[in-house]
């Protein structure tokens, strides 16, 4: 069978993840698309998808009956709705982070799972498929002993004027967050934000960088840097420091050279070449499950537990250096 996708949102990862059903993986085809801006979804079809039809409205494009999942790409704060009404219609969902712009609305997508009783949603938590992530959980698992501290950085060369302050944490760091609990097996109970200096190329509404420093239940300490204006390259760091050894994240993989008196290892620039392998998995584990009318991977859990912690950290930038406690109501069954 051959698993018929819509697209809502086919702006840069839209089109990204259309490109990868259509040209790279198998048992799935883009069937159709939608977008705010309907000439960007005109144009994904023209590019990559001549067969799929254009809807003008995301809510039409889940009712549609040849379309059997959905992959929602629009922008964060659209995503709650989209994602509840293909919930109401049945469909698998896999939406990209993040589930929603709020804890209230996350947990709404949580109670809609909930009542229709099976597991429909995939949150785009791409880094839990990374081989590199992969590999660190297991010698975390296997080799360092239990973990005491993880040091981590979150690097982007640059960021548009839109960017604003909470969207460090809800934008970026959220693939830490989520990440990181993965990793530890493990719920954060604190969070605290400190600003060093503001960077002299970070745009007047933005303050960047800044350090977060997340406590886990287990005692794990997390301190994360994230510096969207560091200029040299797309550049995501971690090491985990246990009882008995320290693991690192594997660098990507890049030809290393000796040229004029230097040794040099190139740094990339671009979130689409750092992760594209795992965007390749993540969306095969989404047609594999919703092949058979259901969802795996990243759930909607954890897109509610990445929420809270969000919100929790945005209210720990405005409490500079203050502690925040961080809470997580029971799980649900369905998530265990
Ligand atoms: P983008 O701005 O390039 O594209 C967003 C698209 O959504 C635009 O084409 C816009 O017209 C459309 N849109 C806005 N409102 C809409 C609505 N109500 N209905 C339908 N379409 C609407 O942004 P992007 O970089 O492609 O990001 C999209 C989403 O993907 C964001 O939530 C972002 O956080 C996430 N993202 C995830 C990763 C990752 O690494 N997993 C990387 C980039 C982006
Ligand atoms: C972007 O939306 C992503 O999800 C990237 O993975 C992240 O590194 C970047 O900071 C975000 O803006």
């Amino acid at each position: 069978m051959t698993l018929k996708i819509g697209v809502i949102g086919t702006g840069m990862i839209g089109r990204d993840h259309t490109r990868r059903i259509q040209q790279v993986l198998a048992g799935a085809e883009v069937v159709a698309l939608s977008d705010y801006n309907p000439d960007a979804a005109r144009a994904v079809q023209a590019d990559l998808a001549p067969a799929a039809t254009v809807y003008e409205k995301g809510e039409d494009l889940i009712a549609a009956p040849e379309v059997d999942a959905i992959l929602v790409c629009s922008t964060g704060a659209t995503h709650e709705a989209y994602v509840l009404a293909a919930i109401a219609a049945g469909k698998p969902c896999f939406c990209e982070k993040p589930l929603a712009t709020t804890a209230d609305g996350a947990r709404r997508i949580v109670d809609a799972e909930v009542a229709h009783g099976t597991r429909l949603v995939q949150v785009g938590f791409m880094r839990r498929y990374d081989a590199g992530y992969v590999a660190l959980k297991e010698a975390v698992q296997t080799r360092t002993g239990a973990p005491i501290m993880v040091h981590a950085a979150h690097r982007n060369p640059t960021v548009p004027e839109q960017y604003l302050t909470p969207m460090a944490i809800h934008d970026t760091l959220i693939h830490e967050i989520d990440v990181f609990r993965w990793l530890l097996d493990d719920d954060y109970v604190s969070a605290r934000v400190l600003f060093p200096r503001k960077a002299d190329r970070a745009h007047a509404r933005l303050r960047d960088p800044q350090v977060v420093v997340l406590e886990t239940a287990k005692g794990v300490l997390i301190d994360v840097e994230i510096f969207v204006n560091c200029h040299y390259g797309y550049d995501i760091q971690c090491e985990v420091v246990g009882e008995d050894g320290i693991a690192r994240l594997p660098e990507p993989m890049a030809i290393q050279m000796r040229l004029g008196a230097t040794l040099q290892n190139p740094i990339l620039t671009d979130w689409k070449d750092r992760f594209v392998a795992s965007y390749d998995v993540e969306l095969n584990d989404f047609i594999k499950a919703a092949t058979r009318g259901t969802a795996a991977g990243p759930s909607s859990w954890d897109g509610y537990a990445a929420a809270i912690t969000s919100d929790a950290c945005v209210a720990a930038q405005d409490a500079e250096g203050t502690t925040v406690a961080i809470t997580l109501p029971a799980r649900p069954a369905l998530y265990d």
